[in-house]
């Protein structure tokens, strides 16, 4: 279909932003298109720390072409000296008149002071053009300044009665519904399980998928200390990412702690058990982890919904029946403190092969209001 050119040309710094989401962090994901005439004449996407900023490859491509022309750009240009220089001397310095920016960068060093710089070298800016499009190509950069924690993605799989665990220890959902969870886990910097969980199933946590590989980190909480090493998560060795034993204050663990790969972190244990969640988080926020992808059930899913901290809560649900005596329920505990229960608001269901995947944006609103 037609589109304004001005969409258009946003459209495409938007796709080029994508390309790369998921291997950009702490950096966020961002493409850049140049336009002279009407015509793109230089385009590029960010790849991640140390790579070049999107504006920089798009600027380059366009070479002197890059003079009087207008930049399209997913996130406010930078300001800063990081580990590349600033885009905002740089789109000066190629001679660029008019720059149109997606969304403000919420990193503070930056937020609003990219802008501001352009405006004082005489470029016109426009901000906020397709705005809630560009928040979209990398959420979790804008909750974790935003809110100062990671974005978290709240996932368990069940029954069609609400079992978590197939008899046989089998999978529940089938090949469809498993892809897109190792979609959703390459969209993450870690993946957050507990204990009980790598006792029950002995996860590999790794994300497999036939085009893109990426280790993650992944952060099993041990409040009972009950790992052995033994696990099949601490068998993949580094080319499975890093993992993160979080321990109760002045627990020791020689075994992990040997491991190359291992690296023990300690929290406070509340008295009625288990780590409180937004301890939990303000580790995470300090290891710079933006995405957060949790599988948990029982307790611990509970925790995460009482604490307000999810951001997404996705629900693969397969036709099965297991019975109770199979298995344990998705939830533990209240997931209300009143115990009321919850209605899920902005839910979307969508079919994967046989089963039905429910998606919730909760973002992290208090759900005990
Ligand atoms: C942009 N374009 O493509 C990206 C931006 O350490 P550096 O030099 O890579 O800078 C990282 C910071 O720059 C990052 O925290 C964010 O504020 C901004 N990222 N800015 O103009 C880009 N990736
Ligand atoms: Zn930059």
């Amino acid at each position: 279909g037609r589109m304004n050119p001005e969409r258009r040309f946003m459209q495409e710094a938007l796709e080029l932003a994508k390309a790369h989401a998921g291997r950009t962090h702490p950096n966020p994901s961002v493409g850049a298109v140049v336009v002279r005439g009407g015509q793109a004449v230089g385009s590029g996407g960010h790849a991640g720390p140390g790579s070049p900023h999107a504006e920089v490859v798009a600027l380059a491509e366009a070479g002197d072409l890059a003079r009087g022309a207008d930049l399209y750009v997913s996130l406010e240009p930078c300001c800063t000296f990081g580990r590349t220089p600033p885009c905002t001397k740089a789109i000066v310095d190629a001679g660029v008149s008019r720059v149109v920016a997606a969304v403000l960068d919420p990193n503070p060093r930056v937020n609003g002071s990219g802008a501001d710089a352009l405006r004082e070298a005489g470029l016109e800016v426009l901000t906020g053009f397709m705005e809630e499009e560009g928040v979209r190509v990398d959420e979790a950069y804008h909750t974790f300044f935003k809110k100062g924690r990671p974005h978290v993605h709240l996932k368990w799989a069940q029954s069609l009665d609400g079992v978590v665990q197939a008899p046989g220890r089998g999978y529940i959902t089938g090949e469809e519904a498993r892809r897109r969870v190792h979609l959703d886990r390459f969209q993450s910097d870690a993946i957050l399980v507990s204990s009980g969980t790598i006792r029950m199933d002995d996860p590999f946590l790794t994300v497999r998928l036939e085009c893109a590989e990426k280790p993650l980190v992944r952060v099993i909480l041990d409040s009972p200390g009950s790992l052995t090493g033994r696990e099949a998560v601490f068998a993949t060795g580094p080319a499975g990412g890093p993992v993160w034993v979080v321990v109760p204050q002045g627990a020791s663990h020689p075994t992990l702690e040997s491991r190359e790969n291992v690296e023990l972190m300690r929290l406070p244990k509340r008295q009625e058990g288990g780590f409180a969640i937004s301890d939990v988080l303000r580790l995470l926020r300090e290891r710079e982890v933006m995405a957060l992808y949790v599988e948990a059930v029982g307790r611990l899913g509970s925790s995460f919904l009482e604490s307000g901290f999810v951001d997404r809560l996705s629900v693969p649900v397969a036709p099965g029946l297991c019975g109770r005596d199979s298995g344990l329920s998705a939830l533990e505990g209240d997931v209300l403190a009143d115990g009321r229960g919850l209605r899920l608001p902005a839910i979307a269901w969508e079919q994967a092969g046989a089963d039905l995947i429910a998606t919730a944006e909760l973002e992290g609103q208090c759900l005990r209001g």
